[in-house]
């Protein structure tokens, strides 16, 4: 397929509510989207960068860059079989995996259309199994302005169907919180994320989280860190799952040979896009470790390809993939996806590839910046 037309969207959307970290608070979410055109057909991909450099060193601005100036110049024009394609010929260009994987999403979106499939299901071709028509997903909450905010709002999601809760924590919001939580709901499936907000001298806080039958910790210590996680590890009951500090298959295998952690969180956007997320999937999967499909309050394109990736056979543990009405009050693409109270899952998309239609209208809506590049 040779690639005829690229077209490029920054755009901004108010979330529902707003989203609080260890490393910041956001009221609205930035990203890019970018639609690769060829043969009559449309991919589309999500760059999950955000406005500001909080939970990578990528910024919406930095990716709109990287990409005008280096990523997309180096696939327009070239005739492009299969998504790992795109992959290769983005390797001279050192980290950005956030910027790539725009690229990479969209070629999995158009190659799917092109061979008559759902993302889900070109993913799942080389496992003999296939892919899951359902994925178990639970709900991340931000830090809330007080503890009796933060039951209410898990008491609300768990009314809404969630099976899985995870609380975001940073220093003095997390072992009162956590215990807070545990008693208020003694029996949901509880986790927390840190976002590299912890030091290994500070490992005596998990410590005293071990009674506490917590699903898993989520990146407590430095977000380039591998080593560290590997000394805490040992010390703590809770199973330890990393996110920022893995950027590829490699930085997992490098974990894995030491012990870093338990579980793997796979951001399709952090590695660098799905071509590469199933390679970590592959290497957890065939050393037995667990991995969950981890979000960044993507839009329904982004979504779309989360729960495709989700569907692999080695995700075992519910995704960060809630439905589009946590985030979104209307989203930029259609159909919309709903909760299933029952079981705490979300339908994977059936295609033609991503299997989303992108509202071109509420699409320019958003959009505060937009670039057409033609071969
Ligand atoms: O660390 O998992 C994270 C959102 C933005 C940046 C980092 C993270 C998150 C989330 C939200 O936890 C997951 C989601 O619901 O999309
Ligand atoms: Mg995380």
């Amino acid at each position: 397929m040779k690639i005829e037309q690229i077209d490029l969207y920054h755009i901004s959307q108010q979330l529902v509510s707003p989203f609080v970290t260890s490393f910041g608070r956001q009221e609205e979410r930035q990203c890019l989207l970018l639609a690769i055109k060829a043969e009559g057909l449309v991919g589309w991909g999500e760059c999950v960068a955000n406005s500001t450099p909080g939970y990578s060193y990528e910024t919406a601005g930095t990716a709109w860059q990287i990409l005008s100036d280096f990523l997309i110049p180096a696939v327009l024009g070239e005739d492009i079989n299969e998504p790992e394609e795109i992959d290769e010929r983005l390797t001279f260009v050192r980290g950005h995996p956030l910027a790539k994987a725009a690229l990479d999403q969209a070629a999995w979106d158009i190659t799917a259309k092109r061979d008559g499939l759902s993302v889900a299901e070109k993913l799942a071709q080389p496992y003999p199994e296939g892919n899951a028509k359902r994925v178990k997903v639970g709900v991340s909450i931000g830090i809330q302005p007080t503890i009796d905010d933060t039951l209410q709002v898990i008491r609300n999601h768990l009314d809404q169907g969630y099976g899985r809760i995870k609380l975001k924590i940073k220093p003095g919001v997390d072992l009162v919180l956590a215990r807070e939580a545990r008693s208020a709901f003694p029996d949901t499936l509880i986790m927390l994320d840190a976002n590299s907000a912890y030091r290994l001298v500070d490992a005596a806080i998990f410590q005293e989280m071990d009674d506490l039958n917590l699903l898993m910790i989520e990146q407590p210590l430095g977000y380039e860190d591998i080593y560290d996680h590997s000394q805490l590890r040992p010390l703590i009951q809770t199973p330890l799952c990393l996110d920022e500090s893995i950027h590829s298959a490699d930085d997992a295998r490098f974990a894995l040979a030491i012990g870093a952690c338990d579980i793997i969180n796979i951001k399709p956007a952090r590695v660098g896009g799905w071509t590469e997320a199933r390679k970590v999937h592959d290497l957890c999967w065939s050393s037995g470790m667990p991995v969950w499909c981890g979000g960044m309050l993507e839009t329904g394109v982004g979504r779309a390809g989360q729960l495709a990736l989700a569907s692999l056979p080695g995700f075992t543990l519910p995704g960060d993939i809630s439905a589009t009405e946590r985030y979104y009050h209307e989203d930029i693409a259609k159909p919309a996806f709903v909760l299933n109270v029952e079981d705490s899952t979300i339908g994977v998309p059936k295609g033609p590839g991503l299997g989303i239609e992108v509202d071109l209208d509420r699409l320019l809506a958003a959009t505060v910046r937009q670039a057409h590049f033609k071969n």
